[in-house]
């Protein structure tokens, strides 16, 4: 493992040993250029138990238009729009690359409908670089109609179709912009999801003050950063009372305080994201932070707080 950490925050994630909780957000932690930037130092002091790679699609895509970033308090509207090499040019070029993190990879998946997943799934699911697939069905910045994440009965058969193709464990990534995520929790576990990750990015507009028209190249975005924080740790809550399957909490987290947090509200493992931007080694801190609140609180481990904070299984 690239850092050293306290015994007390080993965790498991759906079978893949994590040497500590925090992982990054897809697409929050571009790991290929940083090795470009900073060589194989980066290696030694990468911050994440594991790393999950940003969503690829079938085939390439060129992302939406610009601006494609706006910054609101405490957050941050994206339209990125999904810009990848696709299938072949990421197996051909980039997970060479991020197999040599010395972390699990979690490869994050998105098509736009069930066949295109399965060819996402059985692309990705075969090579050995990889330890598990999240299943990225909450994207709020593609213009294609339904997304699946919003619809249980969707969610339900969509899962079930990629269960089959591997045994390797599926992370399905919720959408927060539904009102009753744990639905489409419970819909993930019913058909076979491993663990469940959340939140995406709440449905956001910014307005350009001289046209008045939207800001965003794309028209609208996804917010994201502590301005979310509240209502991912109430999702996170909800849906941690509602499965028996591991979930991954994030949103807004910048502390090992947050992290706490989410832990309690249910979280196995968690997340940062926007935090990533500012500061490429915000999770470290996270991490390092997370240990002392264990030892503020005297608590031995993570599995002692681990869901503290739900008092009723209802969404
Ligand atoms: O690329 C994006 O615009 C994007 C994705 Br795939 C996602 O899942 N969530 C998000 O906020 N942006």
């Amino acid at each position: 493992m690239g850092v050293e950490t306290a015994p007390v925050l080993r965790t498991e994630l759906a079978g893949i040993e994590l040497a500590h909780p925090v992982l990054n957000g897809s697409g929050t932690f571009d790991a290929i250029a940083a090795r470009r930037a900073f060589g194989d130092a980066i290696l030694a002091r990468l911050p994440f138990s594991a790393f999950v790679s940003k969503t690829i699609t079938p085939e390439p895509r060129a992302g939406n238009p610009p601006p494609r970033l706006f910054e609101t308090p405490a957050g941050l509207i994206n339209s990125i729009g999904l810009p990848n090499k696709g299938l072949d040019g990421f197996l051909a070029d980039d997970l060479p690359v991020l197999a040599q993190l010395p972390v699990p990879l979690i490869v994050s998946v998105m098509g736009e409908s069930a066949p295109e997943f399965s060819r996402l799934v059985s692309g990705v699911a075969p090579r050995d670089e990889v330890a598990g697939i999240e299943l990225n069905i909450s994207c709020p910045n593609v213009e294609s109609g339904l997304i699946v994440g919003e619809e249980p009965e969707e969610t339900l058969r969509l899962v079930r179709e990629l269960r089959e193709l591997t045994a390797k464990p599926l992370i399905v990534k919720l959408t927060p912009n539904v009102a009753h995520p744990a639905a489409i929790a419970r819909a993930a576990e019913e058909s076979g999801a491993d663990a469940v990750s959340l939140i995406n990015t709440l449905k956001a507009t910014a307005v350009d003050p001289a046209t008045l028209r939207p800001w965003l190249g794309a028209g609208r975005g996804g917010l994201s950063g502590p301005a979310v924080r509240a209502i991912a740790l109430e999702q996170v809550r909800a849906v941690a009372g509602a499965v028996h399957i591991p979930v991954v909490g994030m949103g807004g987290i910048e502390s090992g305080a947050d992290a706490l947090a989410f832990v309690a509200a249910g979280a196995t493992a968690v997340a940062v994201g926007t935090a990533n931007f500012r500061d490429p080694l915000a999770a470290g801190h996270v991490r390092s932070e997370l240990t002392e609140e264990l030892d503020r609180i005297g608590a031995s481990g993570l599995a002692e707080i681990r869901g503290r904070t739900i008092e009723s299984t209802s969404s």
